[in-house]
């Protein structure tokens, strides 16, 4: 495969160091600048904090990257028209010589590879509310590459017990990190039961390790909940999401332009409470996932 990896993710993957994958469509799509920078730099600082080696995956001059330096992290972030891509986009990223932030789908394909096991991000996307032929492509990406993905579940934007019904049929397991409940991204709990809970890194690595050793070629997706001081009332994200998806059907916003669409209408009707969230919900993911990485590296 045609990927760079920068020297240092190279090294530690050869050395069966802890490697932890970060993803850059929240870099490109998901925050505002200059959060975006800061909040890529604070994910990379937070896995090495906690043991392992961050990789943030993204699309430079149409060259797909596992690993980048700063200087690269500050391109992407301040780069004037980043394409959004998804699998389908990585070969017209390519022709075209175009930087992009990679969503948990292409960020999957890239890290595993490059031979990374464990990858952190914020939200996956699923089925979308209202229109059930519309699913991410993340979860087909669940659904065949072997890898953890810690989250902090999914939007309400989307349908989350279709979402979850999707993942069963592909034989995905779900895991609550100290939760029995999916989470809902700014919400700590959707209502929704998880496959198994898990309260320690190293229970999570043993369930992370029977699962591959069964033979499976999915994905174990965790759901770790935003931490409680951060989390938004239940009625104001139904309330905004609620907003949001009316303008978005009225305006006629379709495609992989809905999901930054939406997270932008809901920021700005939260008056950046949301923002708050994804913050705190994407470090304690990062945390989450270099101590699995940890774990996993210790063999
Ligand atoms: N959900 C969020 N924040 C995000 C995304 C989803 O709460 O930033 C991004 C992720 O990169 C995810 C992608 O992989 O959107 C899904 O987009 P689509 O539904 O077009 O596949
Ligand atoms: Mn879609």
């Amino acid at each position: 495969m045609n990927i760079q990896v920068s020297p240092e993710v190279q090294a530690a993957l050869r050395a069966g160091k802890p490697v932890v994958a970060l993803e850059s469509a929240v870099i490109t799509h998901g925050l505002p600048r200059p959060q975006n920078l800061e909040t890529a730099r604070h994910l990379e600082r937070v896995v090495r904090e906690h043991g392992a080696i961050p990789a943030t995956v993204a699309v430079l001059g149409g060259k797909p990257c596992v690993g980048l330096r700063d200087d690269e992290l500050v391109r992407l972030a301040e780069s004037p028209r980043p394409r959004k891509v998804s699998l389908r986009d990585l070969a017209a990223c390519a022709v075209g010589g175009e930087d992009g932030g990679t969503t948990v789908a292409a960020t999957m394909h890239l890290a595993h590879g490059a031979g990374i096991r464990v990858f952190a991000t914020g939200g996956i996307g699923g089925v979308h509310r209202g229109q059930p032929f519309d699913v991410s492509a993340d979860l087909p990406a669940l659904a065949r590459i072997p890898m953890a993905v810690v989250c902090s579940g999914a939007k309400s934007i989307l349908d989350l017990p279709l979402t979850l019904e999707w993942l069963e049929t592909y034989g995905v397991p779900v895991v609550g990190y100290q939760t029995d409940r999916f989470p809902a991204f700014y919400c700590r709990d959707s209502g929704l039961p998880v496959d198994i809970r898990v309260d320690t890194p190293e229970a999570l690595c043993a369930f992370a390790r029977a699962h591959w050793e069964a033979g499976l070629p999915t994905a174990v997706l965790v759901g770790v909940p935003v931490p409680d001081d951060a989390a938004l009332p239940d009625a104001l994200v139904e309330e905004a999401i609620a907003r949001a998806l009316a303008e978005a059907e009225r305006e006629g916003v379709r495609g992989k332009a809905i999901t930054p669409h939406l997270l932008a209408r809901v920021a700005q009707i939260t008056e950046g409470r949301s923002l708050g969230a994804n913050l705190a919900l994407l470090a304690r993911n990062a945390e989450v996932g270099a101590r699995l990485a940890v774990c996993l590296a210790r063999g």
